[in-house]
């Protein structure tokens, strides 16, 4: 169906260079773990950015669907507070309005409001047996996810069909050489799937040039990059 269409990887490590959410430095994690390299969403911050962004998961889960991995009828896209949000938004509008779907969107208030409805989420409600699809940004240990699916089950008994996500780092969880990625699939039994792992992005980075023909990433980039993935790279 795509053949000759630059892969989804490829044109999605362009955008997250081209917006800069993709940073080369030094930073903390919040597993602790000291990074050469951060994924930031924040980075989507205009209406043509976070517009590419919600395309670019409809068009993951779209061929999630095509292939069985997610089923046709999930009926909302959860995203949790904050930064999950507008990734909910975005992905319903593009899979409604690019892939004729009809599905909603939900997400979480941090805090509890005591006025008004009092409840604790907003969107299309959340019912027992209802098809919920989670969206969330970036998985390093998978310490979100583990937050909000007690959070989704308090609500309804909702069956909650997979989590897509922008960027899968690919890394071990603490004291084991499995994925955090594949942790969350054996815990939760639902398909966790990103647009784009930290391989895929560094091998499509590594053979762009800018106009000059300057290679992107530059060696010592690379050697840090590559150095991080083999400590904690599953
Ligand atoms: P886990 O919850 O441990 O999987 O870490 C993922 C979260 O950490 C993301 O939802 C972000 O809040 C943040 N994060 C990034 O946004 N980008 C990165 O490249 C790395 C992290 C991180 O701190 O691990």
């Amino acid at each position: 169906k795509s053949a000759g269409r630059t892969p989804i990887d490829e044109r999605f490590t362009e955008f997250l260079l081209e917006s800069g959410a993709l940073k080369f430095g030094d930073f903390t994690l919040k597993s602790g773990r000291q990074s050469p390299y951060f994924i930031n969403a924040g980075a989507f911050n205009d209406g043509r950015k976070i517009a590419t962004l919600g395309a670019f998961y409809a068009e993951k889960i779209t061929s999630a669907i095509a292939d069985g991995t997610l089923p046709k009828d999930v009926a909302t896209i959860f995203g949790p507070a904050y930064k999950g949000i507008p990734l909910a938004v975005s992905t319903s509008i593009a899979l409604t309005s690019m892939h004729g779907m009809e599905v909603g969107y939900t997400f979480d208030r941090k805090e509890a409001k005591d006025h008004g409805d009092g409840g604790i989420l907003v969107g299309t409600p959340l019912e027992d047996g209802m098809k919920v699809l989670l969206v969330d940004d970036v998985m390093t240990a998978g310490t979100a996810v583990r937050e909000v699916v007690p959070k989704l089950k308090a609500a309804a008994n909702v069956d909650i069909v997979g989590l897509v996500l922008s960027v899968d780092r690919m890394e071990k969880t603490k004291g084991s050489d499995v994925s955090a990625v594949k942790s969350v699939e054996r815990e939760f039994g639902f398909p966790v799937i990103a647009i784009a792992n930290v391989r895929e992005i560094f091998a499509a980075a590594s053979r762009m040039v800018t106009l000059d023909g300057t290679p992107l990433l530059d060696d010592d980039t690379r050697q840090r990059a590559d150095a991080y993935l083999s400590e904690y790279g599953a």
